[in-house]
């Protein structure tokens, strides 16, 4: 297991000095997501920005080959405006749309759940974007109770969830917002990170809303190599050849070294033990994407490690589970 240990070290003085140091806290009262027991079946609408990487179809297999954890409520579709070329622009919804259809087929589960496609990029603070994918997380949410809340885990740009918790901040003791933020190497002076270049707007907004909200703040460690997944993941089945036959279409995806952030955050739902967290004041995001924890929003949990073994071996467990159950 690797821990950060001089990033944890500076959290635990940051959360010292902020007993007697933050100037304002604009929400005290925001609720503080709480994994949920283990015997928990939990609603969850996955939102995805598939098409740019591979680890959004690990993680989403996952989630899918899990059912006695997770009522699946669908999945919505989301850009990728940070990809480092730049150029698919609004075409990139529609890949990561087909490329969720195409996986849950490979899964047995074609029509299953609805998948939605979601909103452009937010243009203003506090500001929505219009969509179907933004509507699809409200009328989930809705459906649920302070008891029984929706999970909504963004794999993405958090532009659909901070729409969502924009258009209608009443939600929000019946949402949990899970942001894949990973940025464990800058926390906790910024957050220089894909998804959250994807819609700098949405991150800001994110934070300093009331949706109760995990910063999901590891993942990179999670590798495994080629021939590693062709050992493991390979055999286990159909979705698991389709996960490590897709790392042929992209030389990055073949490294050793290549992370499988996404996955991180379904297994933490998962099993929780596999990571370590924190609770921490929400703080404030500029436009530098630098933190400000003087002015903090109320409190958010951030999950900042995760073990890298364990966390293969339950996607293997899963995968097997499915594979057999179709037999
Ligand atoms: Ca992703």
């Amino acid at each position: 297991m690797q821990y950060n240990e001089p990033v944890k070290a500076h959290l635990e003085n940051l959360a010292k000095e902020h007993a007697v140091a933050i100037a304002s806290d604009s929400n005290p009262g925001r609720l503080v997501p709480e994994p949920p027991p283990a015997d928990q079946r939990v609603r969850l609408l996955i939102d995805s920005d598939a098409a740019n990487e591979i680890d959004d179809l690990y993680a989403i297999a996952l989630a899918v080959a899990t059912p006695e954890r997770f009522a699946i409520e669908g999945f919505v579709a989301t850009h990728f405006a940070a990809s480092a070329f730049g150029t698919d622009g609004p075409a990139s919804t529609e890949k990561s749309y087909r490329l969720i259809g195409e996986l849950l087929d490979v899964a047995g589960a074609a029509g299953r759940w609805r998948v939605a496609r979601g909103a452009h990029p937010m243009q203003y603070m506090d500001w929505p974007s219009e969509g179907e994918g933004v509507d699809f997380i409200l009328e989930r949410a809705r459906a649920g109770t302070a008891d029984d809340p929706l999970w909504v885990v963004a794999l993405g740009a958090a532009t659909n969830l901070a729409s969502a918790i924009v258009k209608d901040p009443s939600i929000a003791d019946r949402v949990r917002f899970v942001f894949h933020a990973r940025s464990g190497e800058t926390w906790p002076q910024r957050s220089v990170q894909y998804n959250v270049k994807g819609d700098v707007w949405a991150a800001r907004t994110l934070l300093r809303s009331p949706a109760p909200l995990v910063w999901f703040d590891t993942g990179t460690n999670l590798c495994r190599s080629f021939e590693q997944t062709a050992a493991t993941v390979a055999p286990t089945g159909r979705l698991g050849t389709y996960l490590h036959e897709f790392r042929r279409r992209n030389p990055y995806f073949m490294r050793s070294d290549k992370g499988f952030f996404d996955m991180a955050d379904i297994a933490w739902m998962i099993r929780p033990g596999l990571c370590r967290e924190e609770v921490v004041p929400a703080p404030t995001m500029d436009p530098y994407l630098f933190f400000d924890h003087d002015h903090v929003h109320g409190r958010m949990r951030r999950v900042y490690a995760i073990e890298n073994d364990p966390t293969w071996d339950l996607l293997c467990q899963r995968l097997r589970w499915l594979r057999d159950q179709k037999a």
